[in-house]
């Protein structure tokens, strides 16, 4: 890794239901997210928490629709901040609930696009966040960056322009559980690349990913991967406003980072919808930053020994 690590806080709560995503920051750097990723020998700046840029008034025919206001500006100010920190180094996204990945995808978009490469992202989730600003129900956006990102309709002219969009081929969801009616047949007509954890189950996580990191490699493209807290089985990542029972274990989750890593196309990385006001002292946390440390370049064989 010759890149230096990028930290950057998005203390992000909007988009979610519950409050208390907006603590996703301060846990990560209590957890000791700098220094695990300084004991791999890599260099580390902290760029502290990103503020909100300022909110212009919008209104959507939508009247579940909840905070859009705050979406669009969080979108406008993490996008720049993707752009520009992607281009210095390996930027990790401290949430911050998911719809923050509307900001940092869209940046690193933007970013592929002007070296000339094609952005791909790894969706590891219990959810697809497929939703539309006219499909969602629940009105809360974390259910939707996926959709704004690869362009599907309806967010104009809410949320800002995309300079580029993430092509639906180019996503790969794993771990998906809990989809909702509106979401599947979009995901359909997109042509989004998803695993359900019945695929996990029956083909395994190593096998699906390899396929996926093989078609990034094939084409030279650079890989973003955003990770949500309730990819993981609540039992050992209880940190999260929406648990889904029958999540990813500690093993899979590891291997798939220590593969991540190994491949060497991955760009940047959001860490995201841990909600440290529901997590039992600090479990999910600390399990968030080993995660992330193996993605970075620890083994497991190098793990050190720590009681959770
Ligand atoms: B998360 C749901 N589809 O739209 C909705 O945790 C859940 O970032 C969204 O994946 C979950 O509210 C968003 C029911
Ligand atoms: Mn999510
Ligand atoms: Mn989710
Ligand atoms: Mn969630």
């Amino acid at each position: 890794m010759t890149k230096p690590c990028i930290l950057i806080g998005a203390p992000v709560q909007d988009g979610a239901g519950r409050l208390g995503c907006d603590m996703g920051p301060s846990a990560y750097r209590a957890a000791g997210l700098r220094e695990v990723l300084l004991d791999l020998d890599i260099e580390v700046y902290d760029r502290g928490n990103v503020a909100l840029a300022p909110l212009r008034p919008i209104v959507h025919p939508n009247a579940a629709v909840r905070l859009l206001a705050e979406y669009d500006a969080w979108t406008r100010v993490l996008s720049q901040v993707a752009f520009e920190t992607g281009g210095e180094g390996f930027p990790i996204f401290l949430g911050g609930d998911h719809s923050l990945s509307a900001g940092t995808i869209s940046g690193m978009a933007r970013r592929a696009a002007h070296e000339g490469r094609p952005l791909f992202v790894l969706w590891l989730d219990a959810h697809p966040d497929f939703h539309t600003l006219e499909t969602t129900t629940s009105g809360n956006l974390h259910g939707t960056p996926m959709a704004y990102v690869t362009g599907q309709p309806g967010f104009m002219p809410f949320l800002p322009a995309l300079h580029a969009t993430t092509e639906p081929e180019h996503v790969c969801m794993i771990g998906i559980r809990s989809v909702d009616p509106a979401e599947r047949t979009a995901l359909r007509a997109a042509g989004v690349t998803v695993h359900d954890m019945r695929a996990v189950d029956e083909e395994g996580l190593a096998p699906l990913l390899r396929a996926f990191l093989d078609r990034v490699a094939a084409v030279h493209g650079v890989l973003h991967v955003s990770l949500d807290v309730d990819f993981l089985d609540p039992g050992i990542a209880p940190g999260v406003g929406t648990t889904v029972p029958g999540g990813a274990t500690f093993r899979e989750t590891h291997l798939a980072m220590e593969m991540l890593h190994d491949s060497g196309l991955v760009r940047s990385l959001d860490l995201v919808e841990l909600n440290p006001f529901l997590d039992e002292r600090g479990r999910t946390a600390l399990l968030m930053v080993d995660l992330a440390a193996s993605l970075m370049g620890r083994r497991i064989f190098d793990r050190p020994t720590r009681s959770f």
